[in-house]
């Protein structure tokens, strides 16, 4: 350590926590990604970087992508030969100034024009507010054991049923319809042609399924409730597949049914369902939607019979009772916190407040509990309502859309001032920044790892956290710091690289990142981690790129990752997840395809190869954490 490091270091240590915090997020900015206590490249490099990089994307979006067989992994755990495509790993950003902003917000100016000085206005319950609190809970668990007598009555109100609610339902709520004209280049009619492809395969061997297994040429149920077909009804609807959307509403119509013995979990249907049965409303207009929704938000309702308000995780849909997950007593964080936008709503679309009510009181139950630099334990206990000790701490499986259902929250009510959910958010990324973000030492890849038991950072992350790059500048266009904008970046590349290191040019489940300049690789992956279950996140993150900056190098990079789908992943009736990206002449299909292949990969696929980047105006919608749109209110 020299002796400017340690002055810095000490100099750091007399600093107050929060002050940290800011001084770590300024230093990102202006070294251009750079965390104090790692080396970085300096602001001028990163320029000229990125003009050079438009180059050599360029050069790779034309060249054939190249297949290089690959030898079979020697044994687990070891890190394994990665060869890199691409030279340079610095992404070709526009200069910041070009990200559209909308108009700032004075929650953006009063927090960030304050130099050295995060003013987090912290949100405390107060006993009054408490037993105020106590009160509502008790009238809403008597709202929801009244409710699941008869799923097909508006919760309280006087037994109004939901088809005479629909019948008189009032302008003021009803759907704004959104017309598509189908795809307008070639990209987007390959991407309709592989839709078309995994529809057909679903529609000839699956039909009303959950999943198709495409090898085997048949399907399978997880819920019982058409999953794959439910999740697919707003992608039709955008890339203007009028007959398939057709006929996929009649089945929703005549057989979706929900009164089925069956346990489900309360964030896989909430986001895929609810979330996708609420986009179709909302996109065509069509009342069954919106009928089917809240049948099954009624039928959700037993999961908030907790003590603590966080609701448990399981729900069986036709005896309505509600549990924790049969292998754990805790609920997933991630999934407690990334049901709040469809029950709002839900609320907002039909005048019943109680969905949005328990809901928020997760959020403000969330929000009150101790955390680490704003990050969250992945696992939670709905009895006490607390978290678990020491669990992981992790953008990826478990933890991952708690960040992104704050910053979202916050753009669907109207991104009102000083609200506490943007307030954890900014919290959560400053934490993210100085406990999870990394650089590998020789490639200098940024990379957000977990800690394990809360403390002992692993230099893991899974492909999941590559959704963070596409809310972060989303953030951005809202007023958040550029740092977040800079860190967004970087992380776009890294998930990439990830993409474009491996033989197949498919990114595998989880990556591991060097720490120490010993490590042959700044990137591996082990044997057990190489699967790819056509999953969207970088893609999302890409399309979120392209539509706030209108960089087309950013459609060039999907359509490289496009082309290894087509490739690796396609077959006679349809898509499959695959078991290894890392030898192309041994991918091992898995005959699954998963139904955010359709709700989701595609949908990202058609909207980022769009010529009019706004065909879904951000500003206008939200996306769930299923790529479903919905849209955002003026409160
Ligand atoms: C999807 O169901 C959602 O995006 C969820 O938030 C995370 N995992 C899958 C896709 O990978």
């Amino acid at each position: 350590m020299g002796i400017s490091t340690v002055l810095v270091f000490s100099w750091f240590l007399f600093l107050p926590g929060d002050q940290i915090v800011a001084e770590s997020r300024k230093s990102y900015a202006a070294g251009g990604g750079v965390f104090p206590f790692h080396a970085g490249r300096e602001v001028s490099n990163l320029q000229e970087n990125e003009n050079k990089n438009a180059a050599s994307h360029k050069i790779l979006a034309n060249e054939e992508s190249e297949t290089k067989s690959n030898i079979e992994p020697e044994a687990a755990g070891i890190p394994e030969h990665i060869e890199a495509p691409v030279e340079s790993n610095i992404l070709p950003l526009e200069t910041l100034d070009k990200v559209e902003d909308a108009p700032k917000t004075n929650l953006q100016l009063n927090r960030f024009d304050e130099k050295n000085n995060i003013n987090i206005q912290e949100i405390n319950l107060n006993n009054n507010v408490e037993s105020v609190a106590e009160v509502q809970s008790e009238r809403d668990h008597t709202i929801i054991e009244k409710a699941v007598q008869d799923p097909m009555i508006l919760p309280d109100t006087k037994g109004l049923t939901i088809d005479d609610f629909l019948k008189n339902i009032s302008t003021a709520i009803v759907a704004q319809k959104q017309h598509f004209h189908g795809a307008t280049n070639e990209r987007q009619i390959a991407v309709v042609a592989a839709f078309k492809h995994s529809w057909d395969g679903y529609r000839k061997n699956a039909w009303g399924l959950d999943n198709l297994k495409p090898i085997s040429q048949t399907g399978y149920d997880w819920f019982g409730l058409g999953l794959t077909l439910v999740d697919s009804l707003d992608t039709m609807y955008i890339m203007g597949l009028e007959d398939e959307f057709l006929e996929a509403t009649n089945w929703v119509n005549e057989k979706l049914n929900f009164d089925k013995n069956r346990d489900v979990n309360l964030f896989e249907v909430t986001i895929r369902v609810l979330g996708g049965l609420l986009s179709a409303y909302h996109l065509s207009g069509d009342k069954v939607f919106l009928k089917k929704s809240v049948e099954l938000g009624n039928r959700l309702l037993p999961c908030f019979l907790s003590p603590s308000g966080i609701p448990y995780s399981d729900v069986n849909l036709a005896s309505l009772s509600a549990h924790s997950p049969k292998w754990s007593p805790d609920s997933s964080t991630s999934e407690v916190t990334t049901i709040q936008l469809e029950f709002r709503d839900l609320s907002r679309s039909t005048n019943v407040p109680i969905y949005e009510r328990l809901v928020e009181t997760v959020n403000e139950k969330v929000h009150a509990l101790d955390k680490n630099n704003g990050l969250v334990p992945i696992f939670i206990n709905a009895n006490t309502g607390t978290f678990r000790n020491y669990a992981t701490i992790s953008l990826g499986a478990r933890g991952d859309s708690y960040y992104e259902y704050l910053l979202k929250q916050w753009i669907q009510t109207g991104r009102k001032e000083n609200d506490y959910l943007v307030l954890d958010y900014l919290r959560s990324i400053d934490g993210v920044m100085t406990q999870l973000m990394r650089r590998t030492p020789k490639e200098q890849h940024v990379f957000i790892g977990e800690l394990i038991n809360g403390k002992e950072f692993k230099p893991k992350m899974d492909h999941l956290t590559c959704y963070l790059p596409g809310t972060l500048i989303l953030g951005h266009k809202y007023g958040m710091p550029d740092s977040h904008l800079i860190l967004a970046r970087d992380l776009l590349e890294t998930c990439y690289q990830t993409y474009m290191k491996q033989p197949t040019q498919l990114a595998p489940e989880i990556s591991y990142f060097a720490v120490s300049e010993n490590e042959e690789h700044d990137i591996y992956v082990k044997p057990n981690d190489a699967h790819n279950l056509l999953r969207p996140e970088f893609i999302e993150s890409l399309y979120y790129f392209y539509a706030l900056t209108g960089n087309r190098t950013y459609q060039d990079m999907g359509w490289n990752i496009f082309q290894a789908f087509q490739k690796h992943t396609k077959v006679a009736n349809g898509y499959t997840s695959i078991g290894n990206v890392k030898n192309v002449l041994n991918t091992r299909l898995r005959d699954v395809m998963e139904s955010f292949w359709l709700g989701e990969t595609l949908k990202y696929f058609y909207l980022l190869f769009s010529d009019n980047r706004k065909e879904i105006d951000l500003e206008k919608w939200v996306f769930n954490s299923e790529a479903h749109p919905l849209p955002i209110r003026k409160h």
